[in-house]
């Protein structure tokens, strides 16, 4: 097995300089109804930094071609700087070979993807597949679906009142009848870490393969898949500062080769003839039409970009901001936090008696700050808590201290507006 070194464990200290880090996204310092933009919707998606505008800006005006097709010099830099990329996300998350690195339409596009291909070859009537009750609809549905194809059943590991997985009932559900388990890593509703390196552990011990729903994963943790012997880990481009419509897939080469392929057309063929067709190689296999090529372009990009950064100072930062607003809201009445896991990254979800969420996020807007209100696709977290919805504020690496203080003076407004204070 390969060990590559760990992108971004390598970057020696430098001080954190957020003012700085906040000057490379330019949408940052625009206005929004007359107020500076506190943009605290980093799990839904978050800002572009200038290194991935012009990327993607010079990708269309001097590298713009087709890629794996053409002998020509602009198909062959475009078809140079694609596949650069894709060593970049390999190194980033330190698989053993690019051949690993599918790129993908997005996380849900990834996991659908496993869903699709892996239940069509091994599942049979009567397997589990095995998921945890604090699932984004995307780790949830594309189960269900191949669930019911082939009458194998999906079960679900409950979590507690903290929003933390209870491990020793994931652990029971693990059986022979168990064909794959998928889990998040961080969970966009509650922000929850959840224990993944233990939780694939135990069920290899099964010989169960695990897939990682990264989305919330790798823009706030070090991800190591080596070091974690994950068998798949699935992300989106958008949430780790590249541009939409793109996502990876990571699986392991002996996993990805044994499965067939998930969408046919041009690319993912070595020959076709009406008779047979002879399928590419990994990991062009999965990889079918034009790809999203400014998109690669752009995540790469973006992973060097982060690259440039003292990834320890950053998760320290990350914390600090996600502590500071769980404090203070939970200190003013009547705010309730939802989610209150020992590890928590990313996010704060919050209620407030009385007032529905949606009537938060509105009032906030008028502010300039944008939160995310609703059940985030997470709509079984919400029914274990018994809410429809909450608030939620995530953080990314450009948040300050000064706009957690701008978030507790706009909720003591929403109080106000509704007459409570
Ligand atoms: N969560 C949020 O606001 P896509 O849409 O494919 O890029 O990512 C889907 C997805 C899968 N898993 C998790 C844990 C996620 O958080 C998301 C996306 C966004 O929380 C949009 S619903």
């Amino acid at each position: 097995m390969m060990t590559a070194e760990k992108t971004r464990k390598t970057k020696s200290s430098a001080a954190f300089d957020v003012e700085g880090i906040r000057r490379d996204f330019p949408i940052l310092s625009i206005r929004v109804h007359g107020k500076p933009l506190v943009y605290l919707d980093n799990a839904a998606t978050t800002q572009k930094p200038l290194a991935v505008l012009d990327a993607i800006d010079r990708y269309y005006r001097e590298e713009n071609a087709n890629v794996h097709r053409g002998v020509h010099a602009l198909s062959e830099l475009a078809t140079k700087k694609y596949e650069d990329s894709r060593e970049t996300v390999r190194a980033f998350i330190n698989a053993a070979s690019s051949k690993e690195i599918i790129f993908t339409r997005g996380a849900t596009d990834s996991i659908n993807l496993v869903a699709a291909t892996f239940g069509r070859k091994y599942l049979k009537p009567g397997d589990e597949v095995v998921i945890t009750g604090l699932e984004h609809h995307s780790n949830i549905v594309p189960w269900q679906l191949i669930c019911e194809e082939k009458q194998a059943k999906l079960r679900v590991a409950p979590i507690n009142s903290s929003g933390e997985v209870e491990l020793a009932e994931f652990e029971e559900l693990l059986s022979e009848k168990v064909k794959i388990a998928a889990i998040s890593h961080i969970s966009n509703a509650l922000g929850t870490v959840n224990p993944i390196r233990r939780m694939i552990e135990a069920a290899h011990r099964f010989g169960i393969p695990v897939l990682i729903d990264g989305a919330q994963g790798v823009p706030h943790l070090n991800v190591d898949v080596l070091a974690l012997d994950a068998d798949f880990y699935a992300f989106s481009s958008h949430k780790i500062f590249g541009p939409t419509g793109l996502g990876v897939l990571y699986g392991k080469e002996r996993l990805l080769d044994a499965l067939p392929p998930y969408q046919g057309g041009g690319d993912m063929i070595r020959s076709v003839t009406f008779e047979k067709t002879i399928f590419n190689d990994l990991p062009y296999k999965f990889e079918a039409g034009t790809p999203h090529i400014e998109g690669a372009i752009g995540l790469g990009t973006a992973l060097e970009y982060l690259h440039t950064f003292d990834w320890e100072a950053v998760v320290r930062h990350e914390h600090a901001l996600i502590r500071s607003a769980a404090d203070r809201l939970s200190e003013i009445e009547g705010v309730r936090i939802i989610g209150t896991a020992k590890e928590k990254a990313g996010v704060v979800s919050f209620v407030i008696d009385g007032i529905h969420p949606h009537d938060i996020g509105t009032i906030l807007d008028q502010e300039g700050i944008a939160i995310r209100t609703g059940h985030h696709c997470a709509q079984p977290v919400m029914d274990r808590f018994g809410i429809p919805a909450t608030a939620r504020a995530s953080f990314a690496f450009y948040n300050t201290v000064d706009e957690v203080d701008v978030l507790v003076q706009g909720i003591q407004k929403v109080k106000k507006v509704f007459g409570y204070v």
